[in-house]
């Protein structure tokens, strides 16, 4: 924890806010957000964007909730709390991202996690909600946090080696966004991340894990980054701390057998 955090149960925590889905099997989506950012001791507020029944080996229905009700819950949030970060998931229609991208300027720091592909690598959503994310949402984004295949998606170009993944960064960088985090490159015994500012493309490294309990990884990856930056840390001291953090979770979960396919992480490692 970061020499902000609080240490008693007497401080008032900070408070951030997921607009995510849910995971009936409590591995993905809010599930994840809310255990991330209790790790982080923050206060964690959410607006439901769609209702999956899902376990760990597949996604059997997903609802969408109507734009009004998402709207709704999330003013519900802005006019009691003092949000200061907050954090986008399965957003999974162009409503849902025209109803946050409104509220945009009352969400703090906006870390937008664009949910495109299934762990699979296959396109999950329509391509007119990639295009509403580019037009209305990534602009409006602090932080964005694409895995590899979302981000060729964005940028139009496979990713094929580490190279195409550091240019996939700092075009979307250039493109406006302030933190471009393209997640996922596996590289032999090595979990690399490519992280584009300002300053240029940093790796961030990490040894992977044989494991297949990294449901969740993703979506709790940009909670705890909005976690930090809810507690007021830089974004590159926020996204450093998450990656070791999920490095740690997913470390204290790898022999976890929790249903027969892809279980959670370990959020409180
Ligand atoms: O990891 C993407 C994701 C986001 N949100 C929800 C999910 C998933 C993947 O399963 O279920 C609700």
């Amino acid at each position: 924890m970061g020499p902000r955090s609080p240490q008693t149960a007497s401080v008032t925590p900070p408070t951030a806010l997921t607009i995510a889905g849910t995971d009936s099997g409590g591995g993905a989506g809010i599930a994840a957000d809310l255990r991330s950012f209790a790790a982080q001791r923050v206060h964690g507020t959410f607006a439901v964007t769609v209702v999956t029944a899902q376990n760990t080996t597949s996604v059997r229905a997903a609802r969408a909730m109507p734009p009004d009700l998402i709207g709704d819950q999330i003013d519900a949030v802005l006019d009691d709390f003092d949000v200061r970060a907050t954090k986008t998931g399965l957003l999974f229609t162009v409503d849902a991202i025209e109803t946050v991208a409104e509220r945009a300027s009352r969400l703090g720091a906006l870390v937008v996690d664009p949910v495109l592909v299934r762990g699979t690598g296959e396109r999950m959503l329509a391509i007119d909600v990639q295009h509403a994310y580019e037009r209305l949402l990534l602009p409006a984004a602090t932080v964005t946090t694409p895995n590899v295949a979302e981000a060729a998606l964005l940028v139009g170009e496979p990713i094929d080696d580490l190279d195409a993944a550091r240019a996939a960064a700092e075009l979307l960088h250039r493109s406006g966004i302030p933190h471009v985090v393209v997640t996922g490159f596996l590289d032999g015994p090595r979990a690399i991340d490519l992280y584009a500012n300002d300053a240029g493309v940093h790796e961030l490294v990490e040894s992977r894990v044989d494991t297949v309990n990294v449901h969740g990884t993703g979506c709790s990856f940009a909670a705890t980054i909005a976690a930090r930056l809810a507690h007021g840390d830089e974004p590159p001291d926020a996204i450093a701390e998450a990656k070791i953090y999920v490095a740690k979770a997913i470390h204290a979960a790898a022999k976890w057998r929790l249903g027969a396919g892809r279980g959670s992480i370990d959020h409180l490692a």
